[in-house]
Parts: structure tokens; C-alpha cells; sequence
């Protein structure tokens, strides 16, 4: 159609693209409406949806040039309508969310314990669809709320599409499906306000959960670092619940998911979380789209606990209680796959929006326990679908659609694609051609699991212990991740109207560590800690530390794929500038430029160079490490600047690691930069080696003791 010529003399329709509009387009050309026209480099032209070229995009059919405008005008009709329809229902949970394509590897064979086609061999690679997302807030909140991170996985295997749909965290506020509406709407805004949105420090959340002692291990979780991470890239994932490999000969495996960030552990700290979501509330995505777009894909390690009956009954507590771990010493992790994301999405609502997840999407060799929050959980997702995607047919759409064959005689509904062909629709029947049959070697089986018990609304003894993990996750905490729980809690429940509320919540702490109950109780000016609340059963205090449950302690091993950002001024020295940025891009790391103007500045030896920001929309808590570059001439330019000494103080107050130039000293009114083993002054390019090596940790948490 491009050598089609313009409906209209001397007017070139705006052009629609399918292309990510890199390039920007050439050519200005008015139309009558005096509005600029550029034509894009792909030449093609408008149609509606039903085909027919469309002449003007800009103006109504209408009678006479002031006249009214025309019913029969179909272009026109077609596109506000499909505009009115243009949304479907948000998520309920998990609203906010970001999807990237990928793969799955497998590393080592499980053919022992699974029957799934996949783990049969060493390097079989399927495709997977991976959404990460916020929990409480509504489609278009911060990324850097506080909250628990989704984290669904759909692999297109070759027997179908297994959903693990999980979190960053490895456990539940609550541990029966029937709770998780009461959790939900305790969480999000109240009905009568419609605030606080996206977050969970507010009266309904802690008089839900301190009337919830169940909660009492996620909370500690949920109020550590883990639920403000630094990026989606650096935040482990969870399965969650126990489910079972089940082999060939039918024999069942119990087994829990675990992702391993290949790039380490990393949060933020809160006053970061806050500022982020002001500066940038995009930053996850944003973070997660530009890695993949500059080749740096992440990449996590599937690894599996299993373990059988005999360890299942000998463990301490119940292994299909959803609120509980299985401390990785106990049962040790074994890495068997890897997952590595290297595809942004063509399009986020055909792909992101409706991708469709669900808990009961497994596989042959995969099967459910009896937890009953999964049990539950399989009811829930696929209600959910149909209310979102408003048909049955949601697996018609790509990013649903298996990439195996599927033979079935569901048919009709709306939006349906592919029905099957020729006469049969049923089975059995006896036509030749008469369409698919079950296959009881090959299709799923469940576990023959011997069921028996009475039928009654009830909680399994084994569920009682609600503190004993709780307080093994705080004991395994680093002392500044500690200080961050305690004040995690501090906050939110300062933020907490209802004083009775503060003090029942507290009155949980004492079970999990006497000096958390008390660092709490101080910060929020209680006169002492309160009375422990009568616990269900006593918690056990004897459970040994974990290292595996602390951020700091499985931090990144370098600088790749984290962020510099040079806040530099004119006249600074090309030399130093070059060795700086070389060095972090070499590590791997990206390096954003930082100006008092986006246009940005000449160097000393006259280079120009451009800035991606300007001063006032990049400040340091967008970066994990920063470095100030400026001479003396700079440095007066910054020290009249607010957001300079705003990007200064909260780089120091964040634990950042910073470089700088000795003539930009003056702007560290907060610190000494010559006696924090956190700064490095930059005279020449050899500098740069010792910052580069101590950025490779997290932070410098020395100047916050
Ligand atoms: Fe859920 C979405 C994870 C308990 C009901 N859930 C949803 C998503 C994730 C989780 C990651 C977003 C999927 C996506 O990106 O599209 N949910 C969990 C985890 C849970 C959990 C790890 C506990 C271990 N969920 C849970 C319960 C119920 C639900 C107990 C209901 C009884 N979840 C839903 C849902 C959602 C959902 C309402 C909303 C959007 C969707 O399913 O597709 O059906």
C-alpha cells in the first residue's frame, strides 16, 4: 500500500507504526487544520480496523465547514469507540506489575523424582513469560511502595503451560484461601476514603494483622528490606507453598521453588523508597526495560528443596502451613534450571496486562499439596481471568497460548479463534476422524494420595506456632537490618491513628525478640513494651540463625548492572571523566550523566558533553553509587543549587558510595569526605580502581553505626 497516493492533496496522514519509534520521523508537512504532519520511514498507511484507507485522522465528516458533524462518519465512530473500551478490570492484587519474556534451562536432569518433560535432560529450554508487581497498589502506583513483590512465572513447556506463580517472599500473612479477601481489602484503600493507597501504614492493615497472630512471620518479612528492592533484577523468588514431584512410577517427591538472583541480593532503604517514588515512580520498570534493552539480561537459578514423608513428619512444624520455611540447612538447596529474561514486551497490554497466571496450570510430573491457601489459591486465579479477559477463550491469546499442540472439543464462547474442525465435538464417538482421546499413560496424574478425616471446618494443630520462624528470621538478620525492621515498624505504625491498635500490635513482639518489642515500643513513645499476648502454643527460641534469610549477606559480587551517576559541572577534567566512565562501563555497569543543565557541558580540554539529566529530576537516590565531579568554579555554580546539596547529603545520608573531585569538598556539609572510608577524592584516572572496588559492595553501612 505505500505507493498508494494521498486521499487528500498535499496532506500526509500521520502514519501508524508497529516499530518501537526509535528513529524519529522526517518531514513536516501542514494539513488544514495547520497541524504538522510527520511521515514516518516505514511509508505505511491508515486503515480502520476493518481495513478501509482512512482519509483524514484530524477532522469529522461534516456538513459544511462550521456544520455539525456527521452520525455516518464510520472512521471517526469506530475509533472513540474502541477508545471507549480501551480498559479491562485491574488486577485485585498485584495490579502494578511489568512483564518480560525469556527462558528456562534446564542444568540438571530430575528424572528421578519428575515425570516433567522438562527436567528429563540436561539443556532442555522452553520459553517463559516472567511478571514482576506490587501486591496493594492500583495499576498506575509507585513502584517503590513497601510491599511484597509478585513474582509469576509462566514456562511454555512442551506438556503445556506451568504456572509458579509466587513472591519474593517465602511465606503468607495468612494460611486458609478464605482469609485472603479480608487481607486484601484490610490492605488496600478503605472503602469509604478510597485512601491510603499502596501502602500498608494505616489503622485497617495493623488492626487486621494484629488480631492475626499467623501474620507474625510475614510481617517481619514484609517490614525488612525485602519489600523494598532495590530493582526486580536483584530480589529473590518463592514458590511459596509445598507441591510434589511425582516420577514415571508414580512415586512423590515434596518440593519447594526457590529463584536465585545471579546478581545478588539488593534493597534500598526507606527514605530512598520514599524519595524514588517521587523522583522516578516508575524506577522497577524502567530499571528492568533498560537492562534488557542494553543486552545486561538478568538471570536467576531455579533451585528445588526436596524432601519426602519421613522428613515432612519429623520436621518442627507443618510443611503445608503457607507461613512457614524449610531453613535451607535443614534441607539444602539444589540448583537445577536457570531462567534468564532477554525480551522486553511488543506491546504491554496484548502481553503484561493480559497474561494470565494461574496456580493450577501444571504439568504432568508436577502436583499440588493439600496447603490449603493453594487449594484455594487454584479456585481463585482462573474466576479471575474470565472477569479480566471476559472470556473463556483467554488462552486464544498469545502470551496464554501454549506453544505445544492442543487437541481438545472445548468450543464456542466469546472471542473464540480456534475451534476444532470437522464433524466431532464429543467423545467418545466412533468417527474416523474423530478428534483427540485421553491418554492415561501420558496425561496427568495426580499422586494417589490417601485422603480420609472428618468433614469440618477446622485448623490443624500443626499450624498453631505463629513466633518460633518469626524469630528465627529477626536473629538472622544483620544488626542494620535489624535496625531496619524495627524501624519499619516504627513507621508504619506511627502512621497508625488508633493508639489501642500500635500498642495490640507490639504486644505480638516480645515472642519474636525482646529488644525489637522495645526498640518498637521507645519509637513510638509507649511507656513500656505491653504484655505479650497469650500465644497459641509457646514458640520455640531455640531455632539457629540463617544466613540465607539476610539481604546483606547475599549482596551482588559487583558492579554489574547497577547504576553510577556523575553529577558534573563545566570545565572538569576529560581525562578523569573518561577513567571514570570507562571503568564502570567495563565492570558492567551503567553510567548516567548529571548537569546543572540536560544540555550538558564542556570539558576543561573543550569536549562537549551531553547529560541524560538535569540536576533537578536525578537525584542520588536514583543511583547506587555516585560520584561529583566539579572544579572550583563548579562548585560555587552547585552550592547555589538546592537539589545539588539535596543529591550531596542523600547520597552521604544513604550510605552511598561517593567519589569526588577534592575542589567539590565544600559540598559535603553532612560528613568529612577526607575520614569516611565510604568517599574517594579523584585527582587522576588511577583513582578510580578503589572506588570501583568498594562499590562492589553494597554500601558503606559504617558511616550510619
Ligand atoms: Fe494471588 C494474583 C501470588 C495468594 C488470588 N497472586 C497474583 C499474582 C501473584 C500472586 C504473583 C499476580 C500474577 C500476575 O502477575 O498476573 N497469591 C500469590 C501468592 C500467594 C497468593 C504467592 C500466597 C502464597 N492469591 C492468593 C490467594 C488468593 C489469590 C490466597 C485467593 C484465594 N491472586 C489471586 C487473584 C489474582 C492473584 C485474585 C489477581 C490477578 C490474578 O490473580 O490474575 O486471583
Amino acid at each position: 500500500m505505500s505507493d498508494r497516493t494521498p486521499h487528500t492533496p498535499g496532506f500526509h496522514p500521520v502514519v501508524e507504526t508497529q516499530s518501537s519509534n526509535r528513529t524519529v520521523a522526517r518531514e513536516g508537512v501542514r494539513g488544514n487544520g495547520g497541524e504538522i504532519h510527520q511521515r514516518s520511514e516505514d511509508g505505511q498507511w491508515m486503515t480502520t480496523a476493518q481495513g478501509a484507507p482512512v482519509s483524514d485522522n484530524q477532522n469529522t465528516l461534516r456538513a459544511g465547514g462550521r456544520g455539525p458533524s456527521l452520525l455516518e462518519d464510520f472512521a471517526m465512530r469506530e475509533k472513540i469507540f474502541h477508545f471507549d473500551h480501551e480498559r479491562i478490570p485491574e488486577r485485585v492484587v498485584h495490579a502494578r506489575g511489568y512483564g518480560v519474556h525469556g527462558y528456562f534451562e534446564t542444568t540438571s536432569a530430575l528424572s528421578d523424582v519428575t515425570a516433567a518433560h522438562l527436567f528429563q535432560e540436561v539443556g532442555r529450554r522452553v520459553p517463559a513469560f516472567v511478571r514482576f508487581s506490587t501486591v496493594a497498589g492500583n495499576k498506575g502506583s509507585m513502584d517503590l511502595a513497601r510491599d511484597v513483590r509478585g513474582f509469576a512465572v509462566k514456562l511454555y513447556t512442551e506438556e503445556g503451560n506451568w504456572d509458579i506463580v509466587g513472591n519474593n517472599i517465602p511465606v503468607f500473612f495468612i494460611q486458609d484461601a478464605m482469609k485472603f479477601p479480608d487481607l486484601v481489602h484490610a490492605v488496600k484503600e478503605a472503602p469509604d476514603r478510597a485512601f491510603p493507597q499502596a501502602q500498608s501504614a494505616h489503622d485497617n492493615f495493623w488492626d487486621f494483622i494484629s488480631l492475626m497472630p499467623e501474620a507474625m512471620h510475614m510481617v517481619m518479612w514484609q517490614m525488612s528490606d525485602r519489600a523494598i528492592p532495590r530493582s526486580f533484577r536483584f530480589m529473590e523468588g518463592f514458590g511459596v507453598h509445598s507441591f510434589r514431584f511425582v516420577n514415571a512410577e508414580g512415586k512423590g517427591t515434596f518440593v519447594k521453588f526457590h529463584w536465585k538472583p545471579k546478581q545478588g541480593l539488593q534493597s534500598v532503604l526507606w527514605d530512598e523508597a520514599v524519595k524514588i517514588n517521587g523522583a522516578d515512580p516508575d524506577f522497577h520498570r524502567r530499571d528492568m526495560w533498560t537492562a534488557i534493552e542494553n543486552g545486561d539480561y538478568p538471570e536467576w537459578d531455579l533451585a528445588v528443596q526436596l524432601f519426602d514423608d519421613e522428613f515432612a513428619n519429623r520436621f518442627a512444624f507443618d510443611i503445608l502451613d503457607p507461613t512457614k520455611i524449610i531453613p535451607e540447612e535443614e534441607v539444602p538447596l539444589q540448583v537445577v534450571g536457570r531462567l534468564v529474561l532477554d525480551r522486553n514486551v511488543d506491546n504491554f497490554f496484548a502481553e503484561t496486562e493480559q497474561v494470565a497466571f494461574c496456580t493450577q496450570n501444571i504439568v504432568p510430573g508436577v502436583d499440588f499439596t493439600n496447603d490449603p491457601l493453594l487449594q484455594g489459591r487454584n479456585f481463585s486465579y482462573l474466576d479471575t481471568q474470565l472477569k479480566r479477559l471476559g472470556s473463556p477463550n483467554f488462552t486464544h491469546i498469545p502470551v496464554n497460548a501454549p506453544r505445544c499442540p492442543m487437541h481438545h472439543f472445548q468450543q464456542d464462547g466469546q472471542m473464540q479463534t480456534r475451534g476444532p474442525s470437522g464433524r466431532a465435538n464429543y467423545e467418545p464417538n466412533s468417527w474416523a476422524s474423530g478428534g483427540p482421546r485421553a491418554d492415561p499413560a501420558s496425561g496427568h496424574r495426580s499422586f494417589p494420595e490417601e485422603i480420609g478425616g472428618e468433614k469440618r471446618k477446622v485448623r490443624s494443630e500443626s499450624f498453631a506456632d505463629h513466633y518460633s520462624q518469626a524469630r528465627q528470621f529477626y536473629i538472622s538478620q544483620t544488626e542494620i537490618e535489624q535496625r531496619h525492621i524495627a524501624q519499619a515498624l516504627v513507621f508504619e505504625l506511627s502512621k497508625v491513628e488508633t493508639p489501642e491498635i500500635r500498642v495490640r500490635l507490639v504486644g505480638h513482639l516480645p515472642h519474636i525478640d525482646e529488644t525489637l518489642a522495645s526498640r518498637v515500643a521507645e519509637g513510638l513513645g509507649l511507656d513500656a513494651v505491653p504484655a505479650a499476648h497469650e500465644p497459641a502454643v509457646v514458640p520455640d527460641t531455640g531455632l539457629p540463625p540463617s544466613d540465607a534469610l539476610s539481604i546483606l549477606k547475599n549482596g551482588p559480587a559487583s558492579f554489574k548492572g547497577r547504576k553510577l551517576g556523575i553529577l558534573m559541572t563545566e570545565g572538569i577534567d576529560d581525562d578523569l571523566l573518561e577513567a571514570l566512565t570507562t571503568a564502570f562501563t567495563n565492570e558492567g555497569a551503567m553510567v548516567e550523566r548529571i548537569a546543572p543543565h540536560v544540555g550538558g557541558i564542556t570539558t576543561g580540554q573543550g569536549k562537549r558533553i551531553l547529560a541524560h539529566h538535569k540536576i533537578d529530576g536525578a537525584p542520588s537516590v536514583l543511583f547506587d553509587a555516585v560520584a561529583i565531579l566539579s572544579n572550583d568554579a563548579g562548585t560555587v555554580q552547585l552550592e547555589e543549587m538546592h537539589p545539588a546539596h539535596c543529591f550531596v547529603a542523600d547520597a552521604v545520608a544513604h550510605a552511598k558510595f561517593i567519589a569526588y573531585t577534592p575542589e567539590a569538598d565544600s559540598l559535603f556539609l553532612t560528613a568529612d569526605p577526607s575520614s569516611d572510608g565510604g568517599m574517594f577524592a579523584l585527582t587522576t584516572g588511577d583513582d578510580v580502581d578503589a572506588f570501583l572496588t568498594a562499590c562492589r559492595g553494597l554500601r558503606f553501612w559504617d558511616r550510619l553505626s
